[in-house]
């Protein structure tokens, strides 16, 4: 077996730096606020942070549309503030990822400035521009943030691409000055230490040849552009000359987000001897409960049912086994609430749930994410109003789907926004029960969950048996014992709705999982009355009758 990576034996913890914990009253997080709460997630047990955008931008895609990658964003601080949080973050032994964001920048960076003058300016194919076709836009391009994915630009009558925002113009990575420009960038940010990129979607950099129009839903505005630019025809070398030129040079991780990845792809792009990426983000698992409207997309107000997600996770378990490396994650700032997602955020089962899913999780091959409050237990903020929605991506679809196309009723809109918005997962982390949970002594840039005063650090810190400690000790398991990192996945039962079990084996250690995903008591015997010992369950009694699993039990056993 190839020698072990660092980020192989890793539990990352994502931080939205703006909803984490503002230091100076402004309302917003910045990075003397992580700073100070670096001591908590070293607690934790986590290895390495990854860090949402922090660098210049307009806010448009709260800091996804960049207008200067080597300034930091003042409302988060300076860069003498970040690089107090870098060597703060390296004394105690925790790594930081950036978030590179270079599918698109801002329409306010000075490239795409300069780019918008003249069809003969320097740098007017740093993006992508088209002459309108029979008078409307080149192709019929949806943006993933509704409308067309194209914008006229009176000055020099053309048309400019963005996959997302109009504020957002895509990068023409055809052009090898930007792709210089990139890999400039890079080298600035590791240069100053830092161990490594998430990179945004960027299996989207590579556009297809002439710019077809895309496949489009019955009654659809727009054409899905997605799944026809994804994975691209040149991405393999843009990532390779990514690699050779930058990547290779530095013993740092990588995680590419890929909208639309499959193992094959993630093993083509990110395979254990790819010398490309480390792994990938996939969406398979989180994509589960679309809407079967296709013009909905993934706003839809649906349970994700248990044998579908056994399905999904299982296979990526199994088909990147020995050939790429899983990331491991319920959510992140674009998803709802792992908790209310995948479980339940009822009172009366939430804590089980959570460290249900936790133990379901936490116990697969790959590297985990965990999502600031995830291992607090906390929930989607159940918004019933659209004044409560700052996310573009939230305001945009209900405008045209309600409002523009009337494909759905405003109040069956505001249950699917309850049900998968972004916003679930950026509103301010719960530090305390004081005035905005202790996130700030100012007036909170986004409106803090209701149920901060219950669901908060400092009463997860009191407590024992808080989602807290468990994540603590799934995560101190997953440092002690190779067969959880690096074990092999066996499912067991596809077919039981009501539990997600599996073993993992490596040379004469094996695990067996169990968890039960539903409110009532169920028996499962897989033998485990022979095991060795019992790691890790979550009720205090889980070891008396091992082959109960009482509503949202999960227990996980060592066999030698
Ligand atoms: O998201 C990429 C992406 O696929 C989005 O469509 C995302 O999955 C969607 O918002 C989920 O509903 C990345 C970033 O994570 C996201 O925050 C940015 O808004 C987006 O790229 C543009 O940079």
């Amino acid at each position: 077996m190839a020698e072990t990576k660092w980020w192989q034996k890793s539990v990352v913890y994502q931080v939205y730096p703006r909803s984490y914990q503002d230091s100076n009253g402004d309302g917003v997080g910045d990075l003397p606020g992580l700073t100070s709460r670096l001591p908590y997630i070293k607690q934790l047990g986590a290895d390495v942070i990854w860090l949402n955008p922090i660098y210049e931008s307009p806010d448009q895609d709260n800091g996804y549309d960049i207008s200067d990658y080597r300034k930091i964003q003042p409302v988060y601080g300076t860069m003498a503030d970040f690089q107090t949080l870098l060597d703060r973050a390296h004394e105690l032994g925790l790594k930081i990822l950036m978030d590179l964001v270079v599918n698109h920048t801002s329409d306010q960076h000075r490239w795409f400035q300069e780019s918008r003058k003249s069809k003969d300016n320097p740098y007017r194919d740093y993006y992508i521009w088209r002459d309108p076709k029979n008078g409307g836009e080149p192709n019929n391009w949806g943006s993933f943030f509704s409308g067309s994915a194209w914008s006229f630009d009176a000055q020099t009558k053309q048309y400019y691409l963005h996959l997302f925002a109009s504020g957002q113009p895509d990068l023409n990575w055809e052009n090898p000055a930007v792709r210089q420009s990139v890999w400039e960038v890079m080298r600035f940010w590791l240069d100053k230490g830092i161990d490594g990129f998430r990179m945004d979607v960027i299996n989207l950099i590579s556009k297809p040849q002439g710019l077809p129009d895309a496949p489009q839903a019955d009654g659809a505005a727009f054409g899905s552009a997605g799944a026809l630019v994804a994975n691209g025809l040149r991405l393999q070398e843009f990532l390779q000359e990514m690699n050779d030129q930058v990547l290779s040079h530095y013993d740092i991780m990588t995680v590419g987000e890929m909208p639309g990845a499959t193992p094959a792809s993630a093993i083509k792009y990110a395979g254990l001897d790819a010398k490309k990426l480390n792994m990938v983000f996939q969406f398979e698992h989180v994509g589960l409960s679309a809407n079967p409207d296709r013009r909905l997309g993934k706003w839809n107000d649906q349970p994700v049912k248990l044998l579908d997600l056994k399905k999904t996770l299982s296979h990526w378990q199994t088909d990147l086994d020995g050939k790429g490396w899983n990331s491991l994650y319920w959510n992140n700032h674009d998803q709802p609430r792992a908790v209310s997602r995948f479980a339940t955020d009822d009172p009366k089962y939430r804590v089980r749930a959570a460290k249900m899913l936790a133990t379901t999780l936490h116990m697969m091959q790959g590297t985990p994410y965990v999502y600031e409050g995830e291992e607090l237990g906390m929930t989607n903020a159940h918004l019933t109003a659209l004044s409560q929605y700052e996310d573009l991506e939230s305001l945009n679809a209900y405008h045209e789907f309600v409002d523009k196309e009337g494909l759905v009723d405003g109040k069956t809109m505001l249950a699917y926004l309850a049900n998968m918005s972004r916003d679930n997962a950026r509103t301010p982390m719960q530090w305390d029960n004081s005035d905005n949970a202790g996130f700030t002594n100012g007036h909170p840039w986004y409106a803090l969950n209701a149920n901060y005063p219950e669901i908060n650090v400092q009463s997860a810190l009191t407590d024992p048996d808080s989602v807290f400690y468990y994540y603590q000790k799934l995560i101190a398991l997953r440092h002690d014992f190779d067969v959880i990192s690096l074990g092999s996945f066996q499912e067991l039962d596809p077919h039981d709705d009501k539990a997600f079990a599996y073993f993992r084996q490596l040379q004469g250690q094996r695990l067996l999982v169990v968890s039960n995903f539903t409110k009532q008591n169920i028996r499962r015997d897989y033998n485990q009355q022979v095991a060795k010992k019992m790691l890790i369950g979550n009720y205090a009694d889980s070891g008396q009758d091992s082959a109960l699993f009482r509503p949202y039990e999960s227990k996980v056993f060592l066999y030698e």
